[in-house]
């Protein structure tokens, strides 16, 4: 009998959504339990399964964790039997993760942005930090811009930049639409390729 795992995410986080998403690609829904976690919760199991404390992790029925997204979207597609979301080998595998890492930099980046707000008392905001954040967002945007993923194909990198973009969309840390009309095309297309895109929506807020 093919094993059955637990998936700590709630239904906001960008991350926990680029494996909800190679989730729902790989046809691996019914074997996939999603248990919400809060990571603010001093008392959440959380942060006996990842000491780091983020979501999403990824729990097995013999006590085994593992994170971060990347590393769950690759265990995901070798139990799933294919090479559908990155190359097992070669540069072009290298070539996508470090595309990933880049969408992945954007969703930190907004992610500190968000907490910023979140964490600093009132009067405590740092113009600064949040300028350095939205420099790494913009260097990022840029280099999307001229080298988008095939957004008609659904690889990890094209994942990760879609869902860069949702959340950009979703809790709005910056205003990215405006100056950049091809990536507003590239998630159009991508929206449209990819059904899987629609279906890990956030609720609204
Ligand atoms: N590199 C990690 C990032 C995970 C991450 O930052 N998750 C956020 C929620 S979307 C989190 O758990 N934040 C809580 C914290 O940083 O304490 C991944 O790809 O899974």
């Amino acid at each position: 009998m093919s094993e059955n795992y637990v998936l700590r995410s709630t239904l906001t986080s960008p991350f926990g959504r680029k494996v909800r998403m190679a989730i729902d690609v790989l046809g691996l829904s019914d074997r996939v339990t999603i248990i919400p976690a809060d990571t603010l919760d001093e008392t959440d199991t959380l942060r006996q399964q990842n000491p780091l404390g983020k979501l999403p992790c990824l729990l097995l029925a013999d006590g085994t964790v593992l994170y971060d997204s990347v590393v769950i979207v690759e265990f995901l597609q070798e139990i799933a039997g294919t090479d559908r979301l990155l190359p097992l080998r070669g540069l072009e595998r290298y070539k996508a993760l470090t595309l990933t890492t880049l969408a992945d930099g954007i969703t930190d980046a907004a992610l500190l942005m968000v907490y910023e707000g979140r964490f600093r008392d009132q009067g405590m905001y740092s113009e600064r930090w949040l300028k350095h954040q939205r420099g790494k967002i913009m260097r990022a945007l840029a280099a999307f811009e001229a080298a988008p993923p095939d957004p008609h194909k659904t690889g990890i990198a094209a994942i990760a930049l879609g869902c860069a973009f949702g959340y950009l969309d979703w809790r709005k840390p910056m205003e990215w639409r405006g100056e950049h009309p091809r990536l507003v095309e590239w998630l159009d297309a991508f929206a449209r390729h990819e059904p899987a895109y629609a279906r890990t929506r956030a609720p609204a807020a």
